[in-house]
């Protein structure tokens, strides 16, 4: 890891110091709860100094996440975290850097920005809260969400997925 390790005289920091003031306003029983609290146990374990770790999101419930975190943070825009994160690393490399995003903000709106983040390989750390779903928005389908899934924004996905079968039925049928 190419971040700067605490000077180890410093006391370590604790998990309850990485908790900020503001009230999480996620769903009660969400999984994100979970994921906040991991991070906050893990992140002392690194033994990176606060004033070196940056958490940044793009949009979506997950993306809440660095209101929660008390380190430096930006909520941005929807699916570009990417670039930003790109950004904080190519300019700043001994930042412990981390994105923090969902299936539908990375994996389908910030398609573009994720490839390119990839494909340039910077040492940061990903956190893709994966519910297979557009959580926030109250249940479009993304990218992760099981084929023939029923949601707002594809009502009729199991007819549809039908209608593939017969028509596919049918072209065997014929060629038989
Ligand atoms: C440019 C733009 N397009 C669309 C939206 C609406 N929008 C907000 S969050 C979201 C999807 C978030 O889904 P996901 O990344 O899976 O996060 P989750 O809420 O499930 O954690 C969309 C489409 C927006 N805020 N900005
Ligand atoms: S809508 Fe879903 S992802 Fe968003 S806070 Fe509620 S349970 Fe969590």
């Amino acid at each position: 890891m190419s971040e700067v390790a605490s000077n180890p005289s410093q006391p370590k920091m604790t998990a309850k110091e990485l908790v900020t003031d503001q009230e999480v306003r996620w769903c009660p029983g969400c999984g994100d709860y979970s994921i906040l609290k991991q991070v906050q146990t893990v992140i002392p374990e690194l033994g990176i100094p606060r004033e070196n770790i940056v958490f940044v999101s793009g949009i979506g419930c997950s993306s809440r996440f660095p209101y929660y975190m008390e380190t430096f943070g930006m909520h941005s825009i929807h699916g570009r975290a990417a670039a930003i994160v790109s950004g904080f690393k190519a300019t700043r490399p001994e930042l412990s850097v981390w994105m923090v995003s969902g299936d539908g903000d990375s994996l389908s709106i910030g398609g573009n920005h994720f490839i390119h983040l990839l494909r340039r390989n910077f040492d940061i750390n990903l956190l893709l809260f994966n519910n297979e779903i557009y959580g926030l928005t109250k249940g479009q389908y993304s990218p992760t969400s099981e084929v023939g899934k029923i949601t707002k924004s594809t009502p009729l996905a199991l007819l549809i997925i039908l209608l593939i079968r017969l028509h596919w039925h049918w072209v065997l049928m014929e060629l038989l």
